[in-house]
C-alpha cells in the first residue's frame, strides 16, 4: 500500500487546524499509519527540505518550519501520494481548488499549513525520515474492503 508523509506545519498547528486535516483524510478513506506532536530541529529541517538549499526562500522556509511544534503523520492508502495532495490542493494557495485545505484556509505560500508528499518514492524517503520503523503501525480497519478495491 502506498504510504505518504504529511506534516501539519506550524502555521497549521497554531490556527487549531490538526483536527480539521486529519478529519479530511479520514473522510477521504486513507488509513492512519503514524503520528506524532513534535517541535522540529534544524537538523531534520534541513534533510527534509535538502532540495531547496540555495534557494531564496530556504531560509525562511527552514524558520518557518522550526518556528513551532509540528503534526507528523503518515497516511496510506492506493495513490495515497496524489490522493492527500488533491485534498491538500496546490503549493500556493491562492491556486488551489475550492475545497481543498490550502484553499479554503490559506492565502501564502509561506503560510501553506500543510507538507505532503509528492511523489511515492519521496514518500518512501520522507516516511523513513520523519519515523523509526517501529513507528509505523500495520493494521486493518473493518471498513477497508468498502473502501479499498483490492
Ligand atoms: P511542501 O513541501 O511544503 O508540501 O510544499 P510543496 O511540495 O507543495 O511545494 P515545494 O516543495 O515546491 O515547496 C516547499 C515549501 O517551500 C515553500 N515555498 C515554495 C516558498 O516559501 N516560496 C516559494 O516560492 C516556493 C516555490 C512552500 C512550500
Amino acid at each position: 500500500m502506498e504510504r505518504t508523509l504529511v506534516l501539519v506545519k506550524p502555521d497549521g498547528v497554531q490556527r487549531g487546524l490538526i483536527g480539521e486535516a486529519i478529519s479530511r483524510f479520514e473522510r477521504r478513506g486513507l488509513r492512519l499509519v503514524a503520528a506524532k506532536f513534535i517541535k522540529v530541529g534544524n537538523e531534520l529541517a534541513e534533510s527534509h527540505y535538502a532540495e531547496h538549499k540555495g534557494k531564496g526562500f530556504y531560509d525562511g522556509l527552514i524558520a518557518y518550519i522550526t518556528s513551532a511544534p509540528v503534526m507528523a503523520m503518515v497516511w496510506e492508502g492506493p495513490n495515497a501520494v496524489a490522493a492527500v495532495r488533491q485534498t491538500v490542493g496546490s503549493t500556493k494557495p491562492v491556486e488551489s481548488a475550492p475545497g481543498t485545505i490550502r484553499h479554503d484556509f490559506a492565502l501564502e505560500v509561506g503560510r501553506n499549513l500543510i507538507h505532503a508528499s509528492d511523489k511515492p518514492e519521496t514518500g518512501e524517503r520522507e516516511v523513513a525520515l520523519w519515523f523509526k520503523k517501529d513507528e509505523l503501525v500495520d493494521w486493518a480497519r473493518a471498513v477497508d474492503a468498502w473502501v479499498f478495491e483490492k
